[in-house]
């Protein structure tokens, strides 16, 4: 009997058949058919398939007493509670490496639009204003001092892409890194005053909860800008917002935030401020690799074989 999965994640198409053709294949139950899931379905589920943003409530967890595996369908595992899985003895995996590219290019992104003011120039140039007059002079995003905080993967390949624009690279991690050249900092306030441009590339969990507060935005000042790629959780969005609105910063470009898909007005409403979608590993290359190993952990896990990319 094929095993009933719960997936909670979008794949693509394909890889949405292909797990079709696998398993039992449950999608979460809408309005009015919640206690039949709870009755019928829910206590079947052996493997929930979901996203590194979205991960899994515990209250559902509690509805799901057959699970044997979560299989997160990104990288990051701060929605999943890992003692819970190591209590009741379910597997987590997720998809680490395929996408590290992908986010790391969106964060170099985020970092020239800003500074070349890319989202206003190009509104100018639809808007017609050019005929009128020249566009106002951006920010150089060369040869400044980048600061990044978190060096794992990610944060790796960020250094690495921005190697190429000169300037300076400093970092800040719980402890310092052997194999980079780049200048440590024990704090994010140091870093972030050692820094034109902040890059958050850290993972996220309860001791790094608005690890960028006030203070590391004052830090970074009136002339430095911040970047986020990693998760809202890791930034005081009402500082960010004040400290935007009040000039202490020049801008910020954000993948993530801490409501998210809600963005605050707030910044809505700001011009030194580039918003994405939580669209760092949203190419279809990279979400490719991503549902493959999805596929991979399961099939893995169900042949009773080591799993690919386990995380508990
Ligand atoms: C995805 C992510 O947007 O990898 C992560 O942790 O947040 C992103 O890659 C998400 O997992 C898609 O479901």
């Amino acid at each position: 009997m094929p095993a009933d999965i719960l997936l909670l994640s979008t794949l693509l198409p394909a890889q949405e058949r292909a797990l079709e053709q696998r398993f039992t294949v449950h999608r979460p139950a809408g309005n009015g058919e919640k206690a039949a899931f709870q009755r019928d379905v829910a206590p079947r589920i052996r493997g929930v398939v979901t996203g590194g943003s979205t991960g899994i409530g515990n209250d559902l967890v509690a509805q799901l007493p057959a699970l044997e595996i979560v299989a997160i369908n990104g990288v990051g595992f701060d929605k999943v509670d890992l003692d819970l899985a190591r209590a009741r003895g379910y597997r987590v995996t997720n998809t680490p490496d395929v996408l590290t590219d992908d986010v790391a290019d969106l964060a170099v992104a985020l970092m020239l639009m800003l500074s070349r003011r890319l989202v206003s120039a190009d509104r100018f140039v639809r808007a017609g204003r050019w005929l009128n007059g020249e566009f106002p002079l951006a920010t150089r995003a060369s040869g400044r001092r980048y600061g990044i905080l978190g060096l794992g993967r990610i944060g790796r390949a960020i250094a690495a892409r921005l190697e190429g624009f000169g300037g300076e690279i400093a970092y800040c991690t719980r402890t310092p890194v052997s194999d980079v050249p780049y200048a440590y900092h024990p704090t994010v306030t140091e870093l972030a005053a050692a820094s034109d441009v902040l890059i958050v590339a850290a993972n996220a969990s309860p001791s790094t909860r608005h690890i960028v507060d006030a203070a590391v935005l004052d830090a970074l000042g009136p002339t430095g800008a911040l970047v986020n790629i990693a998760r809202g959780s890791l930034v005081d969005e009402h500082a960010l917002i004040d400290a935007l609105i009040e000039g202490r910063i020049a801008g910020a470009g954000l993948d993530v935030f801490e409501a998210e898909p809600k963005v605050p007005q707030a910044l809505i409403n700001l011009s030194n401020v580039v918003l994405a979608p939580h669209v760092g590993s949203a190419t279809a290359e990279t979400r490719g690799a991503m549902g493959d190993l999805v596929l991979a952990n399961l099939d893995a896990h169900f042949a009773g074989e080591p799993l690919p990319t386990p995380v508990v």
